[in-house]
C-alpha cells in the first residue's frame, strides 16, 4: 500500500500541545492516517520571523509522522486571515457582501502555498499518494506540479463550492479554478457542490465533463466526486451512552429542571445562522406562550477567528441579541437562552446532545455540518430527540429524517421547533432510525476509504 501524505492548514498533533481548534477537519481525519502510515504536514499555528529558513518541527508518532512549519506573521495575515478567511470563506458561503479583496492578501495566499510546496516536496517519495485538504491550500497541486511531482494528488473541499455567478465575483477565480484542475481527484461534500464546480468550469470555457465525474481541462483529465464526510457513528453513539453519567451532564439536566432542552453547537461564524436561529426561538416562544418557562435553549458557541473583523462584530451582535431576548422574555426563575462562548469537552458535549429534545442546526450555508450527525448519533434510539436541520447544510442531502427548514424563514423554523417538541415517540423513532442507518453506513471511515480508493484507482 502506498504511503499517504496529508496536508492541511492545521495539524491536530495527538499529544495535545496547544488547544485543538474547534473544527470538523481535526475530528474527521484523526483515524485515517494511522491505517496506512505516512506523513501529515501543515502550519504549526505559530508565527516566526525566521520561518522561511527554520527547520520543520517533526514529531514521530508510530506509523504517522507529523511535520509542522511556522509562518511569518505577515504570511498568516495575508494567507490565512486575509485571503482564506476573508475571501474564499465568504465566497464559498455565498456571502459576496463580506468578501474583502486586497492584492497583497491574494498574492500572499499564492506565495504561502508555494512555501508549503517547498517544504513538502523533499519529503515526498515517488509512490506516495497526497491528499490535500480544504480552501487554504487550493494552489498546492499547481506548485507541486511545477516542481516536477507526478504523484497522484487528491483534494477534498470541506466547505461548499458556489455557482459560477458567485465565484466570478472573486478577482482571482481563474487562477483558483486552474489550480483545482491540477488534481487527480476533486472531492466535494455533496452532488450540488460538484455540479457547481462543473458549471464554473464550463462557463469559463476552461474544460468540461463527459458524465459529471470525469473532467477534461487544460490538457489533463481528472475525476470529481461527492464524498460526504461522516463521523465515527458507532463509537460516538457508545460514547454518548456513557456520557449520560458524566457529572456535568447530570448537573445540567438537574439545572434545566423538567424543561425541554434545545441544543445548538457551532463555532461562532456568520455562516452558522445564529442570529436567525435566536430570532426563530424567540418567535417560537411568542407563537406558543404555553411553552414559556417550559423550554431552555442552550447555545454553545466557542469564539473563532476573532482576528477577522466580521467575526468580532458578530460576537457582539449575538451576545446582545441573546441578552435582549432573555431580558424581554425571561422570568426570575427561567433564563430562556443559555449562551456560552467556550469549548466543551467531548464527553460532556455528547451527553448534552443526548439529553436535548431538539438539535437545532440551522446554518445559512454549510459544507456538511458534523454537529447534526453527532446529535443524531448521540440519541437514545428508544426515545430520541428531533433534529431540526437547515436545508442549506450538506448534511441535509443525507439526513432525510430531520425536519428540514429554510433558516432565512424565521416563522418556518419556529413552526418546526413547535412540531419537534410535540412529535410522537413513534415518529421520532422512525425518523431517527432512518438517519442512523445512513450514518452507520456512511461513517468517517467509509468517507476516507472511498476517497482513497478513487484516488488510487
Ligand atoms: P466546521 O465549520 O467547524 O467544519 P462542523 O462540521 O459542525 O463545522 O464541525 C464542528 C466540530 O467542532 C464538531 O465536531 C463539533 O462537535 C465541534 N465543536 C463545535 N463547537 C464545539 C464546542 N463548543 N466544544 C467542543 N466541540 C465543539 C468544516 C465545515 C463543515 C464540515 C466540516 C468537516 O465548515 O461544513 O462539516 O468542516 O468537513
Amino acid at each position: 500500500m502506498s504511503r499517504l501524505i496529508v496536508v492541511s492548514n492545521r495539524v491536530p498533533v495527538p499529544d495535545g500541545t496547544g488547544a485543538a481548534p474547534a473544527g470538523g477537519l481535526a475530528v474527521a481525519l484523526q483515524a485515517a492516517l494511522e491505517e496506512r502510515g505516512g506523513l501529515w504536514l501543515g502550519w504549526s499555528g505559530k508565527t516566526n520571523e525566521e520561518a522561511e529558513t527554520s527547520d520543520l518541527t517533526v514529531i514521530d508518532a508510530g506509523p504517522v509522522t507529523y511535520a509542522l512549519t511556522d509562518l511569518t506573521a505577515n504570511d498568516v495575515d495575508e494567507y490565512y486571515f486575509g485571503f482564506a478567511n476573508r475571501v474564499l470563506w465568504p465566497i464559498c458561503h455565498y456571502r459576496l457582501d463580506l468578501a474583502e479583496y486586497g492584492r497583497k492578501e491574494m498574492a500572499g495566499y499564492f506565495r504561502v502555498n508555494r512555501f508549503f510546496a517547498e517544504r513538502l516536496a523533499p519529503l515526498v517519495r515517488p509512490d506516495d499518494i497526497i491528499w490535500i485538504h480544504d480552501y487554504h491550500l487550493i494552489p498546492l497541486a499547481t506548485e507541486l506540479r511545477h516542481m516536477g511531482l507526478t504523484n497522484r494528488i487528491g483534494f477534498f473541499l470541506h466547505i461548499p463550492w458556489p455557482p459560477a455567478d458567485v465565484l466570478f465575483t472573486m478577482p482571482v477565480y481563474d487562477q483558483i479554478m486552474r489550480g483545482l484542475a491540477q488534481y487527480d481527484l476533486l472531492g466535494f461534500q455533496t452532488d450540488h457542490d460538484l455540479e457547481n464546480f462543473a458549471g464554473c468550469l464550463r462557463r469559463m470555457g476552461l474544460g468540461d465533463t463527459t458524465d459529471g465525474f470525469q473532467f477534461h481541462a487544460q490538457g489533463r483529465s481528472f475525476r470529481g466526486g461527492a464524498y460526504g464526510i461522516g463521523i465515527e457513528t458507532a463509537a460516538f453513539a457508545e460514547f454518548a451512552r456513557n456520557a449520560e453519567a458524566n457529572p456535568t451532564v447530570q448537573k445540567t439536566r438537574r439545572s434545566v429542571e423538567n424543561r425541554d432542552l434545545i441544543i445548538g453547537v457551532d463555532r461562532l461564524d456568520y455562516s452558522k445562522g445564529l442570529t436567525q436561529r435566536i430570532d426563530a426561538f424567540e418567535r417560537f416562544l411568542a407563537m406558543n406562550p404555553q411553552a414559556q418557562n417550559r423550554v431552555t435553549f442552550l447555545q454553545i458557541t466557542p469564539k473563532s477567528r476573532s482576528e477577522v473583523p466580521e467575526y468580532e462584530a458578530m460576537q457582539r451582535q449575538v451576545a446582545e441579541q441573546a441578552g435582549r431576548v432573555n431580558g424581554a422574555i425571561g422570568t426570575v426563575d427561567w433564563v430562556p437562552i443559555r449562551y456560552i462562548n467556550r469549548s466543551i469537552a467531548r464527553p460532556v458535549l455528547a451527553g448534552l446532545y443526548r439529553i436535548a429534545r431538539v438539535g437545532l442546526v440551522t446554518p445559512l450555508r454549510d459544507g456538511m455540518n458534523l454537529v447534526a450527525k453527532e446529535y443524531v448519533a448521540a440519541q437514545d434510539g428508544e426515545d430520541p430527540g428531533v433534529l431540526v436541520l437547515s436545508r442549506f447544510a450538506g448534511a441535509a442531502r443525507e439526513l432525510n429524517g430531520a425536519l428540514l427548514v429554510n433558516p432565512y424563514d424565521v416563522d418556518g423554523t419556529a413552526h418546526a421547533l413547535a412540531r419537534a417538541l410535540t412529535m410522537s415517540r413513534e415518529e421520532r423513532r422512525d425518523r431517527w432510525r432512518q438517519m442512523m442507518d445512513v450514518m452507520l453506513t456512511n461513517d468517517v471511515s467509509h468517507w476516507c476509504r472511498s476517497f482513497l480508493a478513487d484516488l488510487t484507482a
